[in-house]
């Protein structure tokens, strides 16, 4: 959940001063993971302690701290070789303070000290063993019992190398999480490693380096004094290297990266990088990659915008486009997603699709679930990760499972497709993070090529995500004779869309002035059905976690059974009334709603002037197909709920008690 950034330059002489920015930065880059505190970790200017600065709050705070703490000009001295840890945390156990934040010390020493991200499940009972051989615990985080239990293995196995000693301690520990640790004991040393959490090694040298795997090397370790040669050969001296929860930390140091995989222990000494691995299975491969990020800085960077997420929403005419490129080809109609062409007839031949993801990734299965039923003609179940797994849902070898996350790392979806893959079905991965779990973990996939996502509220990956289904259901029906025309009908669509997108967001001071009229009231309906019922979906959630105000999407068919109590001439609607299939029962919801004295918002179609009489505040949006109408309207509903979440002061990038990447379960 939160953000782990290391830092370590090997005979590139850096201040501290120097490092202590590089940490931060990282951070500021990773703040969008979990946000509730902060710390760092450096050596003393001696070389033979280490120092801590903790703060509550954001990383602001922790970089106004930083600059008070470290006045002495011996912060400004260049060291060739140095080892700083970083962390934002995003509290699983224990309030967020400065006692609970990471680094996580093994003793009043500082002997080892670590960041650590996701849940030790077996934090108790190691606590416990620990607590009978006298460690005092000094806060609630299950993370301490780590740096402890490394303590606690350093003093009774005196031979083990660093890297042995945190391998030791992870074959202890249960849970899902990824950790750096430093130690004053292993000056210039940094291990990390990961077990369900996201965890990268950035590499940066002069020159290109010699090669492009890292073998992976397993069993035991060489004693501390013994030569490096199980290493791997790195033929560069001068190195810096870089661990961190996600790319965007590292891109602006290198665009040289090895994802580690689960079990992978990444250590550093003399410079040299060696993988290891917990345990040895059958299918691994012998080495790990260096993949080369495609990522431009300007992609993670705010411009002109106030917030990410409101550069995410205007960013959308192009990541659309994004989407499809290099996928459709107008001239011919012709549609290839190349993550999945291979497996194409296994699909056609499945029981049914299940669609699986969380929030605003399980509201685009919603958004595209019925084009999919109509041309694919298979059943289509769509679940929430989470109660999917609480049901222990029957999955069969023949069914095809889909699995839509745009972190590619949120531990119900990642733990919904290990349930599905265990089973034998076919796991298709949906993601936005190339080289994330899900990614790695599923079969075949669809990357849906949005850019980098920095707002906890998700915008563009929605959209995106919708259009990578509908690429699919294209796909699948592409030698159905009876359903070209409406092929035809969807592609042209689709080619249409950009322009569409950025007609919606002219809407933009409009949209502002109805969030002006909205921002004091407590509660806000949001009412429509058919293609549109996924938007009320997102639009609440967009407006809850936002603006912290209640909203509920409301399927309009439900209306009288129950939801329209709660209408009257205060309460605030906002129904979605557009000329398609469901039109008549949209405009039947609609006078229920203002006979009852609603004063509703309405988003329909441009120049429909009979549906907009209903009501003296309309937005009216371009025209579409039925099926990709809900891409045009869930753009008004992130753009009120931004302008909202301004008016009523939140913060709108990382909303309270939320974080961007959920990797606990
Ligand atoms: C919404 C949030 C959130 C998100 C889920 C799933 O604005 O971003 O609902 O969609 O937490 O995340 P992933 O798509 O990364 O799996
Ligand atoms: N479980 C740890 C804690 O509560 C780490 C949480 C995180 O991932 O930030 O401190």
């Amino acid at each position: 959940m939160c953000g782990i950034f290391a830092y370590l330059n090997y005979l590139t002489p850096k201040s501290r001063l120097e490092v202590l920015d590089l940490l931060v930065t990282g951070l500021k880059r990773l703040e969008y993971r979990g946000y509730d505190s902060t710390g760092v970790a450096i050596d003393s200017p001696d070389s033979k302690n280490i120092v801590m600065v903790k703060r509550m709050g954001k990383v602001k705070v922790l970089e106004d701290a930083i600059q008070e703490h470290f006045t002495g000009g011996e912060y400004s001295e260049p060291v060739a070789t140095h080892i700083g840890i970083a962390h934002t945390r995003w509290a699983t156990h224990g309030e967020p303070c400065e006692r609970n934040s990471h680094p996580q010390r093994s003793d009043e020493g500082n002997g080892f000290v670590v960041v650590h991200n996701g849940i030790i499940t077996n934090y108790n009972d190691v606590k416990t063993f620990l607590r009978k051989r006298g460690y005092e615990f000094e806060s609630e985080t299950d993370t301490e019992v780590f740096a402890k239990l490394v303590h606690h293995l350093w003093k009774t196995h005196p031979t083990y190398s660093f890297r042995e000693l945190v391998e030791q301690a992870i074959l202890q520990l249960e849970g899902a999480f990824a950790v750096a640790v430093k130690s004053k004991h292993f000056p210039g040393e940094c291990v990390a490693a990961r077990r369900s959490s996201p965890l990268l090694v950035g590499i940066k040298t002069k020159t290109r380096l010699a090669t492009d795997h890292i073998p992976i090397l397993y069993g035991k370790v060489l004693p501390r004094s013994d030569s490096t040669s199980e290493f791997m050969p790195l033929e560069e001296k001068e190195v810096e290297y870089f661990f961190a929860s996600d790319a965007s930390a590292v891109i602006e140091h290198t665009n040289r990266v090895i994802y580690l995989e689960d079990d992978d222990v990444a250590a550093v000494r003399d410079g040299t990088l060696s993988i290891h691995r917990l345990k040895k299975s059958l299918d691994d491969p012998h080495a790990r990659e260096i993949t080369t990020l495609k990522m431009e800085i300007q992609q993670i960077m705010k411009g002109n915008y106030d917030y990410f997420m409101q550069k995410e929403i205007f960013e959308q005419p192009d990541s659309v486009v994004n989407t499809m490129r290099g996928r459709v080809r107008f001239d011919g109609n012709a549609i290839v997603l190349g993550g999945i062409k291979d497996y194409i007839p296994e699909i056609k031949r499945c029981r049914r699709l299940m669609l699986i993801g969380c929030g605003t990734s399980y509201h685009s299965a919603v958004a595209t679930r019925q084009l999919l039923e109509e041309l694919t003609e298979l059943p289509v179940m769509v679940e929430l990760a989470s109660d999917f797994l609480d049901r222990n849902t029957p999955i069969f070898r023949d069914d095809v499972c889909f699995f839509i996350s745009q972190s590619g790392e949120t531990a119900d979806t990642l733990m919904a497709l290990r349930y599905c893959k265990q089973r034998g079905a076919l796991i298709m991965g949906i993601t936005n993070t190339v080289g994330s779990s899900i990614c790695r973990e599923s079969h075949c996939g669809v990357h849906i090529n949005a850019g980098p996502e920095i707002g906890v509220a998700s915008t563009k990956a929605y959209t995106s995500q919708f259009i990578s289904l509908v690429m699919f259901a294209l796909v699948m029906s592409e030698d159905r004779l009876s359903l070209q025309q409406r092929r035809l009908e969807i592609l042209q669509a689709l080619s249409n869309l950009a322009d569409q997108i950025r007609k919606v967001l002219k809407l933009d001071s409009k949209v502002q002035e109805l969030a002006k009229d909205l921002y004091q009231h407590k509660s806000l309906l949001i009412m429509g059905r058919g293609y549109n019922f996924a938007t009320c979906l997102e639009g609440a959630l967009k407006v809850k976690e936002l603006t912290y105000m209640h909203s509920e999407g409301i399927m309009a068919g439900e209306l009288k059974h129950g939801p329209l109590a709660l209408v009257d001439d205060s309460m605030p609607v906002l129904m979605i009334v557009l000329r398609d299939p469901v039109y008549v029962k949209c405009m039947n919801a609609l006078q229920q709603v203002t006979s009852r004295k609603g004063c509703p918002i309405i988003i329909c179609e441009e120049g429909d002037e009979e549906t907009k009489a209903f009501s003296s505040r309309s937005l009216e949006i371009p025209r579409t197909v039925d099926c990709l109408q809900g891409i045009l309207t869930v753009i008004p509903m992130q753009l009120l709920s931004y302008h909202i979440a301004v008016l009523r002061g939140c913060d709108v990038d990382c909303p309270r008690n939320l974080a961007k990447s959920v990797t606990v379960e």
